[in-house]
């Protein structure tokens, strides 16, 4: 290979390396996250809704500062939790990891389920978190702004079994109308409402638990 080879090799890579960084540098990414606005019903067991089959498919794209793509971070380090901690999880189960790494553009998406009780209507944000390790050039920590998607369990109370509790706070406003409406157990359309159709869906999933 030729000395103007070499010389041309090595200024397209460094004109091509998108950070200046040391390793074990704070680094602040830019993230873009996106869903659509709806309601992901979610069980202690595991067996709620998933985000992709309710079209609440999340959007991510993870960048370094500039806007320049970050391919290849792991699912490990990209999560979706809900914005105000209200969920219960079992185990991990407060937590949907993505579906798999970014790609060239930066891009993954989040389509899975929580394993968890609880009710947090305030949406949910994804979060990146790489750690120093590997390739990487320092710690790179982000959030989203809160996405609109209201996370209900039929774990009412959160103590991450389905049962008597759950079935009477139910009972308390099944019919809304005419009972006071309450949002966390309002799990399937029509929504704004709480009727048959969510007694169906909590039906099905009594004494689940973790
Ligand atoms: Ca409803």
């Amino acid at each position: 290979m030729s000395r103007n080879v070499v010389l041309l090799l090595v200024s397209l890579a460094v004109s091509v390396l998108p950070f200046t960084y040391a390793f074990g540098d704070f680094v602040e990414c830019s993230m873009t996250a996106s869903s659509p606005e709806g309601v992901l019903f979610v069980c202690p067991q595991g067996d709620g809704d998933r985000l992709d089959t309710k079209g609440l498919t999340v959007t991510v794209t993870v960048n370094y500062p500039g806007a320049v793509p970050l391919p290849d971070v792991s699912t490990d380090y990209i999560w979706l939790e809900a914005c105000s901690g209200l969920l219960a999880a079992c185990g991990d189960g407060a937590k949907i990891h993505a579906s798999a790494p970014t790609n060239a553009n930066g891009q993954t998406t989040i389509t899975g389920r929580f394993a968890a009780g609880g009710c947090d209507n305030t949406g949910v944000q994804v979060f990146v978190n790489i750690p120093t390790e590997g390739p990487m050039p320092g710690a790179i920590i982000c959030e989203s702004a809160c996405l609109p998607i209201a996370v209900r369990s039929c774990d009412l109370d959160g103590n991450l079994v389905v049962n008597l509790i759950d079935f009477s706070t139910f009972g308390q406003g099944y019919q809304s109308p005419p009972k006071a409406y309450n949002a966390c157990l309002d799990f399937a359309a029509p929504f704004s409402t709480v009727t048959l159709a969510d007694y169906a869906k909590y039906g099905t999933h009594s004494s689940h638990h973790c």
